[in-house]
């Protein structure tokens, strides 16, 4: 087992590893940006560094930075959260050959399923259905316009390094699928480097469903049960909540079973999920792999009792999987709502700046994830999500009920909150029937100007 572990991230993620390094008498370095200097995390790490100014590219972001800061701290893995560094394969090479752990996959599956078209080749070849689609990346607007009228409109465009909607593009029609090829293209030359992009036919109406896995360096694999995040805005998940409120027993099984089959083709070690659409005739289709620990893996932690954060570093010691799959249990029902400072009045447009009062709600059933505190400052440099707020219940009608009663005792006071908008939602019928689909945010609140 590791002795010293440097967290690459910040905010509530870089709380809830230092936890779980704690109760593994694990020690811990946190690093922070001159913008996170009076971040609450920092208090709970044994050793803290500073790696830089606010921008990220010079502080979370910096490679060679994280690395000197990994040196001096004499730290033997390093955990990268989510976000930042945590899917970026040269990060994840530069520790190999630095001999520092990286608590997550190899260098060679984040490189591997990190290309969108890559793991879509791999899906097939596992026999895991995928969304009828072009045959890897498309060369040019001839075989882009080919391969639509094959498949039927509308069409998804989307960048082969992209992934969680970044590059996506949607064509009804031949005229919309050359301009929106191009667009793709250009977005994801400079958003990563790489302008490849691949069609799939639009699935509407559909659900997300992910599934999450764990992995040892054996090759044993089990999974976790699935995620349900069909309610997101702009790509950005609001909600979400396991097990899911609309997949049978029988779907979820065959959903389990692709995931693994997606584990083993991939040589995927240590935690991952693999992300599926699901239609409204429950067919099931593989979307992509992320290759990290994600903002609601605390989800899966509520319903099955894993900690999946001290797995991860287990995992990475080189300990084999000592949970069984018959083991597994997701008990009752678990929501989580995403706590963002956004002003849901303008746009959802960030709101940072100073907290003068943070009461979280607490009770039966009631987790709270956050870094922040009365009297702190959120940066404007970063990400907007505070906090995470969850619910387990026995049935999805009490955690409904429970994540209500929570959000309306939340106190936040300064900046503008999503807590209106996500008791709003809590409060829906199409949300509390369980019927809804990733169109319901988009169909219920926004105005038909900004459709
Ligand atoms: C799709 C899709 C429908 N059809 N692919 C969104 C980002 C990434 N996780 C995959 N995503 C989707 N891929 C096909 N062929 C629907 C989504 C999707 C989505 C799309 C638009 C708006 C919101 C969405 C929420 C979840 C999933």
């Amino acid at each position: 087992m590791f002795r010293r572990i440097l967290i690459a991230n910040r905010g509530e993620i870089a709380q809830r590893v230092i936890r779980a390094c704690q109760e593994l008498d694990i020690e811990t370095v946190a690093v922070y940006s001159e913008a996170d200097a009076d971040a609450l995390y920092l208090r709970q790490a044994d050793e803290t560094i500073c790696i830089g100014k606010a921008a990220s590219a010079q502080s979370y972001l910096d490679i060679p930075s994280i690395i000197s800061a990994a040196e001096i701290a004499d730290v033997e893995a390093i955990h990268p959260g989510y976000g930042f560094l945590a899917e970026n394969a040269h990060f994840a090479e530069v520790c190999q050959s630095c001999q520092i752990g990286f608590i997550g996959p190899s260098p060679e599956t984040i490189a591997s399923v990190g290309n969108k078209a890559k793991a879509r080749d791999m899906a097939i070849a596992a026999k895991v259905p995928v969304v009828p689609g072009s045959d890897g990346p498309v060369k040019d607007e001839e075989e882009a316009v080919r391969v639509a009228q094959e498949i039927g409109y509308p069409i998804l465009i989307k960048a082969s390094s992209g992934g969680g909607g970044r590059g996506m593009r949607l064509a009804s029609n031949a005229p919309s699928l050359k301009a929106g090829l191009r667009a793709a293209q250009t977005e994801a030359k400079i958003a990563f480097g790489d302008d490849t992009v691949y069609l799939e036919k639009f699935v509407g109406r559909s659900r997300h469903i992910e599934i999450q896995i764990l992995a040892d360096k054996e090759g044993h694999a089990i999974y976790l049960g699935e995620r349900d995040c069909s309610i997101q805005r702009r790509h950005q998940k609001l909600i979400e909540e396991s097990p899911s409120p609309s997949i049978s027993n029988k779907l979820r099984d065959k959903m389990c079973a692709a995931a693994l089959r997606m584990v083993k083709i991939s040589d995927y070690y240590n935690a991952g999920t693999v992300e599926f659409l699901v239609d409204h005739e429950d067919n099931f289709f593989f979307i992509e792999v992320n290759a990290r620990v994600q903002v609601e893996h605390t989800v899966t932690e509520m319903a099955t009792g894993i900690d999946i954060i001290q797995q991860q570093i287990r995992l990475a010691s080189g300990e084999p999987l000592k949970i069984r799959q018959k083991d597994v249990q997701v008990r009752g029902h678990t929501i989580e709502c995403r706590i963002n400072a956004e002003d849901p009045t303008k746009d959802f447009q960030p709101s940072p700046g100073l907290i003068e009062t943070f009461i979280p709600p607490g009770g039966f059933g009631v987790r709270v994830d956050s870094h922040c505190y009365s009297g702190y400052t959120i940066p404007a440099h970063y990400d907007s999500m505070i906090g995470k707020l969850l619910v387990h219940r026995n049935t999805r009608e009490e955690a409904i009920a429970t994540m209500l009663r929570a959000l309306k005792e939340f106190v936040i006071k300064g900046p503008k909150t999503t807590i209106p908008f996500l008791i709003d939602i809590l409060g829906h019928a199409d949300f509390r029937s369980g019927t809804h689909d990733t169109s319901f945010v988009e169909r219920h609140y926004t105005q038909p100007s900004k459709r």
